[in-house]
């Protein structure tokens, strides 16, 4: 006889009913922790105030009225910043868990959830003072890595359901897998922020040095003052920043060293307290990246705080062969500068200070190289550590490697800032103003031409000195229409070429023009 085995259960449907109560919530809470954690770290590349936890403390602490923030100092004392700390960590974990809660019933629903945090820490993050587009990243890719955890751990969730248990695919082992690497990533994110205060600490407590020779107070006249031009001293704050770091380096005054080999006859290192007590001078410099299209802002001018680098080279004594310093930065980043840049009687600069401070960090703390007349992919190495005198035909630096001029002296350049390209004006007279550089031979020029009319002079501020850009205006009596301007500049070796080149390999030439309608 046959028997027909009853099915020992009936197949267990899958769906919400059928997954653990607490599934949804251990899922969310996984996601969560995975968020905050891979944020944390991309934050660090970013910077602290990029944080999503850091950014939405903060717009919460802006958006409190007064008598709240007094009534939680009152409630909390000095703990308030730590109150608040606790309170949205509570917050978002009970966020994190009812999204869980409902991505497991619905995906769709705790997705959405998940991702109008997102939006609310991106929005937090980019409306932090001074945020650029990339605030929103650790935010951004936080989320999406929460959302993808989100979905794993619902799937596990589900085929743990199964009768079979080979079907079933570990969801808790999943979750805390999800938290465990969250949170190496909220410690990796915690450990580096700390450094970077740390860092950030040292650097508060430094006062510099005076200088041995001050830069030269600049007259009133290098500033035409017109409105809506750069100003002539770039404030540190908004100067451009261009390096290959992905996380700023952090480097201790303290353990620094400087250290000076090669083709020398007496090897010399220095570390930071004789740093500080050698000669330093002062001067102003306009400094310019080599990817500067033609009438683009990657130039700054400031007043920088250094010891000449030719005082270290004298000391070391290059041998008469060697013709290039390959300088390194803390980071394995290098420059290779002509040795005779170094050694003339330019400020070529181990620079210490920028705007009467210490280097702000993104730009070189402690100590950076500022060469005038060159580009700074081939002198102006930041986080400084070593400099190896050499020849150019035995070492090559990071961009000359990649295809950029082994030399890279700075191509005079000018462009107008005022009016802006597209303006729309009223006929009579328009001021046109701007800025030109021919650092380390100097602006003695700058002609403006209206359409294809002649080249007509435009007035120079005055010059601070030929490392410096300079300012120029020129008044236009506008007619009707739509107009063409030009603007071009020259040194005492002639007037700045139109010929149109891309940055690379050394740099864009080309004459900057804008367009503009008068009514
Ligand atoms: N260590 C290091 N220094 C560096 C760079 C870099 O990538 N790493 N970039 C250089 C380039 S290409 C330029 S234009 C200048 C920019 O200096 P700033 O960021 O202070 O404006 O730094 C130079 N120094
Ligand atoms: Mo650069």
């Amino acid at each position: 006889m046959t028997t027909v085995a009853p099915p020992a259960e009936p197949a267990a449907p899958l769906g919400p009913a059928r997954t653990r109560r607490w599934a949804g919530p251990v899922a969310g809470l996984a996601a969560g922790v995975v968020t905050v954690g891979v944020a944390s770290v991309v934050a660090l590349a970013t910077g602290a105030t990029t944080d999503p936890l850091v950014a939405v403390g903060a717009a919460f602490v802006d958006a409190t009225p007064a008598w709240l923030k007094d009534a939680a100092v009152d409630a909390f004392g000095t703990a308030d910043k730590l109150a608040l700390g606790v309170g949205e960590v509570l917050v978002l974990a009970c966020l994190a868990a009812l999204a869980g809660v409902l991505a497991v019933r619905r995906w769709a629903w705790g997705a959405a959830l998940v991702v109008l945090l997102g939006v609310v820490a991106m929005a937090a993050a980019l409306g932090r003072p001074d945020a650029g587009w990339t605030a929103a990243v650790p935010s951004f890719v936080g989320t999406v890595a929460g959302l993808w955890t989100l979905r794993t751990l619902r799937r596990r969730a589900r085929d743990d359901q199964r009768p079979d248990p080979d079907g079933r695919r570990g969801f808790l082992r999943a979750a805390l897998v999800a938290t465990g690497l969250g949170v190496v990533g909220i410690g990796l994110g915690r450990l580096g922020s700390a450094a970077g205060r740390a860092a950030a600490a040292v650097r508060e407590q430094l006062t510099l040095p005076r200088p041995v020779r001050a830069a030269p107070a600049p007259t009133a006249g290098v500033d035409l003052g017109v409105e809506g031009a750069e100003p002539w001293v770039t404030p540190a704050d908004d100067f451009y920043r261009i390096d290959t770091a992905l996380v700023v380096p952090q480097v201790d005054p303290a353990s620094w060293r400087l250290r000076v080999h090669g083709l020398v006859e007496q090897e010399v290192e220095l570390t930071w307290d004789e740093l500080l007590a050698s000669d330093l001078v002062e001067a102003w410099v306009t400094l310019c990246c080599v990817s500067n299209p033609v009438g683009g802002d990657l130039v700054g001018n400031q007043r920088w705080l250094g010891l000449p680098v030719r005082d270290v080279l004298a000391r070391a004594r290059p041998t008469a062969d060697a013709d290039m310093v390959l300088s390194r930065s803390a980071d394995g980043w290098t420059a290779s500068t002509p040795l005779g840049a170094l050694t003339d009687d330019r400020d070529a600069l181990l620079a210490i200070g920028m705007d009467g401070e210490p280097l702000p960090a993104q730009h070189g703390f402690p100590v950076r190289m500022v060469v005038p007349g060159l580009y700074g992919y081939v002198s102006a190495t930041k986080w400084v550590t070593e400099l190896e005198v050499t020849r150019f035909d035995r070492a090559t630096a990071y961009w000359t490697e990649r295809g950029w001029a082994p030399l890279g002296p700075v191509k005079t350049q000018s462009r107008i800032e005022v009016p802006a390209s597209g303006a729309r004006l009223a006929a009579g007279q328009v001021v046109v103003a701007g800025t030109a550089w021919a650092q380390h031979r100097g602006v003695t020029r700058v002609q403006v031409q209206v359409d294809d009319g002649p080249w007509a002079d435009a007035t120079l501020a005055d010059e601070a000195g030929i490392d410096s850009w300079r300012q120029w205006r020129y008044a236009w009596e506008a007619t009707p229409g739509e107009h063409r301007l030009r603007v071009r500049a020259a040194d005492p070796e002639g007037t700045q070429t139109g010929a149109v080149a891309d940055v690379v390999p050394d740099g864009a030439t080309g004459y900057h023009e804008i367009r503009c309608e008068i009514a």
